[in-house]
């Protein structure tokens, strides 16, 4: 939509339609595959004209597509930030050219919130804690030391960040849970099947796995049967997500629990944009819905789930 008010991207496409660049994180999950459709469907059925790019969940490359963003003189700029810092300076830039900006997905650091409009995404640290909560449940009536190995996502990334913080919040205030291994698996399946592996290696007693996403918890599961243990009962497994694979793994009992952090943020990032473009006020803060599934709730949901 060239020249409207409340944005100076006055490159809009020449049918009047609101140009958006978006800038993804990569393709490294199931949950990035459905939130990058999420995204391209609803553009089309919004009747918006989408760029999009794949950073390789490299941050430069990320910059690089807003930056050319910015040239295109796009009317808005979506992205998923793949990690909280080093933002400050490409927003700047799309301030000074005009162009409205939304954080979906992930979160920024930059003290200055006026850097974008709104922020629509999960709460990823409620995430962690709900995650804590289900383990305290599960051993409210014992007195064992409970050894859990963490597979955290992304390092610096604001879901790692704040899983982690959620979970050991709850966990800490237990003496018996003891995290005895974190690390980074890089939201992956195979860098997840290999952490663990590791960790099976360096800790003989193993009762729990926190996995910051079902593809490393899919991952690690691989790694668990090679080791001739049985996940979902030797190692009880807590992930987040809830992808169709994570949930299949769950109704099979070799996932225990899963948080649901849902990548269907497409219909309301159009409507926030169409908002955004036309200068109207919105939320700075769009918190998504989601619940939690246990090994019988995964049964019930998994015929209906679209992703
Ligand atoms: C969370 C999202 C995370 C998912 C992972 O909103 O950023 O990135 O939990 C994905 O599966 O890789």
């Amino acid at each position: 939509m060239a020249g409207c008010s409340g944005s100076g991207g006055s490159g809009g496409s020449s049918d009047g339609k609101i140009v958006m660049g978006f800038a993804q994180v990569g393709a490294e999950s199931g949950w990035r595959t459905a939130n990058t459709k999420s995204v391209q469907e609803s553009a089309k059925s919004a009747g918006v004209e989408l760029k999009f790019s794949d950073a390789q969940q490299k941050q430069e490359n990320q910059i690089k597509a807003i930056r050319s963003y910015i040239q295109q003189k796009v009317d808005v700029i979506a992205f998923s930030p793949v990690v909280e810092s080093g933002w400050d300076t490409v927003l700047n830039e799309a301030r000074n050219a005009k162009i409205p900006v939304i954080l979906t997905d992930r979160a920024v650091d930059s003290q200055d919130k006026s850097l974008y409009k709104t922020f629509l995404g999960s709460d990823f640290v409620e995430e962690g804690k709900k995650a804590g909560q289900w383990l305290v449940d599960q051993y409210k009536d014992g007195t064992d030391q409970v050894n859990i190995v963490q597979l955290e996502g992304t390092t610096g990334s604001a879901p790692a960040n704040d899983r982690k913080e959620g979970f050991e919040q709850v966990v800490s205030a237990d003496p018996r849970f003891k995290v005895i291994a974190s690390q980074t698996g890089d939201f992956t399946r195979a860098k997840g099947k290999e952490v663990m592996e590791a960790f099976l290696k360096a800790n003989p007693k193993i009762d729990v796995l926190y996995a910051h996403n079902d593809d490393m918890a899919l991952g690690a599961i691989e790694a668990i049967e090679g080791a001739g243990k049985v996940p979902g009962k030797d190692i009880k497994i807590i992930s987040v997500d809830a992808v169709h694979d994570g949930m299949q793994a769950l109704a099979d009992g070799k996932i225990s629990f899963i948080v649901e952090c849902s990548p269907l943020l497409g219909p309301q990032l159009m409507d926030l944009a169409k908002k955004v473009v036309k200068g109207e006020q919105v939320p700075d803060r769009v918190v998504t819905e989601e619940t939690t599934f246990t090994q019988e709730q995964a049964k019930d949901a998994l015929p209906g789930r679209k992703y």
